[in-house]
């Protein structure tokens, strides 16, 4: 080593540190927020967190979005991550600011999404003494974080934000929430900013052994009908990839999750599409095996045709909305299950092979052995039992008898059946406009399983939806999370009227911030996901599932062309078959943000439905 570059060695301390000059603990937080590469941050100001923004004014770097609605920012903030991986930031005052946000932290901990949630907190003098919008938000969001920080010390700030943003963002992605009083923020001192994280007894990157993975080729091997059932954990792992080269190399077909749509491409010959409670009837028979439909779940089960003997469940968590009853699913496979968070391991369904690892590398590695050796088995008669399935039971719809005589038949077409507009038709038009490749948000309801069934996803990080949670509102705030993270892709939330109201309010931060995401409302006037419940469970009686006015049933009601009208946002309403597509088109070519209402009936179930805790023989797919 030469003496000069001795000479300019750092101390030891500099080596993994770096000091900067005097500062306050808010202007610290957002040094450090941009030093995390941060680009937006969506929040809500207030007086425990108006320290922060004032910093923020002064950020080259960091962009700012007022959401209308501390949920709406979270939602968007969620929004940002799904469609890029990237920690989505979002920020809130203390007390109603913080409890706010709290929905937007349970759902991104529902669906791993990376999300760093940073509110102000009261002085830590008043902490504990009932203090003017005090809240104890790190106790209430205990439950519904990965991890969590209280800043009591602004020598803290570079470590914890630094700490904040690997751990959301590694092994199993998810929401920590940082709360920071606001004499911290007000505190000066010289920061010094780690330069690497440590954290004992954290191991993001765990490795599944060889052994493990030549055990998994071996039952492979022995198998006669395996599936690959997979989800969201392929996504956050960034293992598309290395999936699709498997499945080709194996020749497995794929079933995923509503979570995992778009990990493995939807228009591939050996995709499943996805599975579960609305799922495809094939997907579901293809892991459960088919059944003679039985009215009651007291009648025995008789098979037609068994389901897979092997099956291969990788980054899933056998949520129940896909297994039904659970010790029915797959009741006759063998479950490999490959998760990279060891909780999830054995906790719903007991695996046969468990294995902890980065989904990634064993997906890779597996890919690989498989070309090394390629596997000497022939899945073409099990090819040709799925693809008798996928004949027997595509999804599909009718123009039924129901709807004709429909009171949405008498009060808005007034008999004019071929124009009339079935849900699953606009999602089918969405997806020949945009060729499949919009980025797409829903809300919660029958629309966001009509999204999934109608629109196949070519891509991961396509479909954002409320998927563990089913947080009404999400739609909306979530597409212009993605719209702001990806203002390249035409990006549509696909919303239900009852969903799209609960964040209207965002149509003010779509347009005062130029972030140009599209809505399409599926407009039923009704809660339609009850609704269906209580025609299938409660004879049709209505408890408070209806949306409109009673008293004038004729008008669409709320007046959505108004409100958008009051945002300054364009809108308009589609009534009849014959106008949907070019006022579809209109609402694609917008610069602007942009609505379009919708009218369907609200007489349509989501088809194929497994009620809940049924299985795969109680599976009613058809109309
Ligand atoms: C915040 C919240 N409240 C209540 C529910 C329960 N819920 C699930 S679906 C649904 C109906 C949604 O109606 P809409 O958004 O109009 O969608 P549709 O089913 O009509 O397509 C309700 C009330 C929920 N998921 N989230
Ligand atoms: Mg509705």
């Amino acid at each position: 080593m030469s003496k000069t570059i001795e000479k300019n060695r750092k101390p030891s301390a500099r080596k993994h540190a770096e000091l900067g000059p005097t500062m306050s603990g808010s202007e610290i937080l957002v040094a450090c927020l941009e030093r995390q590469g941060v680009d937006t941050i969506f929040a809500y100001p207030g007086g425990a967190s108006m320290e922060i923004h004032q910093a923020l004014t002064r950020s080259k770097k960091i962009r700012t979005v007022l959401p209308r609605h501390e949920q709406g920012g979270a939602f968007a903030a969620e929004g940002y991550a799904r469609a890029t991986g990237r920690a989505g930031v979002c920020m809130a005052t203390s007390g109603p600011g913080a409890t706010n946000l709290v929905t937007g932290i349970a759902d991104a901990y529902m669906d791993s999404v990376p999300l760093v949630a940073i509110t102000g907190q009261v002085p830590q003098a008043m902490i504990g003494r009932g203090a003017f919008q005090e809240t104890d938000i790190y106790g209430m969001t205990l439950p519904v974080v990965k991890h969590s920080y209280l800043i009591t010390d602004i020598n803290d700030i570079p470590r914890i934000v630094q700490e904040a943003f690997y751990i959301a963002q590694s092994g199993r992605p998810g929401p920590v929430l940082i709360d920071l009083p606001k004499n911290v923020q007000q505190a000066r001192t010289q920061p010094v900013f780690p330069k690497e994280v440590r954290l004992r007894g954290y191991h993001a990157d765990p490795k599944a052994s060889e052994l493990e993975l030549n055990e998994i080729i071996g039952l492979i091997e022995k198998s006669e009908r395996p599936v690959l059932y997979v989800g969201g954990g392929i996504i956050t792992g960034n293992a598309s990839e290395e999936l699709r080269r498997f499945a080709e190399a194996a020749q497995i077909p794929v079933t995923s999750t509503i979570m995992g749509c778009g990990a493995f491409p939807e228009t591939h010959p050996l995709s499943l599409r996805w599975l579960g409670m609305h799922g495809a009837a094939f997907a579901n028979w293809a892991v459960s095996g088919e059944f003679e439909p039985r009215k009651s779940p007291a009648d025995p089960l008789r098979l037609i045709a068994p389901g897979a003997d092997l099956l291969l469940a990788f980054g899933v968590r056998f949520d129940d909305r896909v297994t039904g009853k659970v010790d029915k699913f797959c009741e006759k496979g063998t479950i490999v299950h490959i998760d990279i968070d060891p909780s999830e391991i054995n906790k719903n369904k007991p695996a046969n092979l468990p294995i902890v690892s980065d989904i990634k590398y064993a997906l890779g590695r597996l890919a690989a052995m498989v070309k090394e050796r390629p596997i000497e088995k022939d899945f073409r008669p099990w090819h040709e039992q799925i693809a008798a399935w996928k004949a027997k039971a595509p999804f599909g719809y009718l123009v039924t008898e129901e709807v004709m005589k429909s009171q949405h038949m008498r009060d808005h077409l007034k008999g004019r059946e071929s124009e009339v507009i079935l849900p699953q038709m606009v999602i089918e038009e969405l997806y020949e406009l945009t060729q499949g490749e919009a980025i797409l948000t829903t809300g919660v309801g029958q629309h966001q399983m009509w999204t999934a069934q109608y629109y196949k996803f070519k891509y991961p990080r396509q479909l954002l939806t409320s998927a563990g949670l089913g947080a009404m509102g999400y739609g909306y705030p979530a597409a212009l999370g993605a719209k702001v993270a990806c203002p390249d892709r035409q990006v549509v939330d696909i919303d239900g009227d009852g969903s799209f109201l609960m964040n209207v309010q965002e149509l003010a931060t779509a347009h005062i911030e130029k972030i140009s995401a599209k809505a399409i409302i599926l407009n039923n006037q009704h809660l339609g996901m009850v609704m269906q419940w209580e025609d299938k469970f409660f004879q049709g009686n209505r408890g408070h599932t209806y949306l409109g006015d009673p008293d004038h049933r004729q008008q669409i009601y709320p007046d959505y062309i108004a409100m958008a009208k009051s945002f300054n946002v364009p809108c308009e309403r589609v009534m009849y078959k014959k106008d949907l597509r070019a006022a579809m088109q209109r609402m694609l070519d917008s610069k602007e943000p942009f609505v379009l209402d919708v009218i369907v009936p609200y007489t349509e179930h989501v088809l194929p439905f497994i009620p809940a805790n049924r299985t795969v023989a109680d599976m009613i797919w058809k109309a």
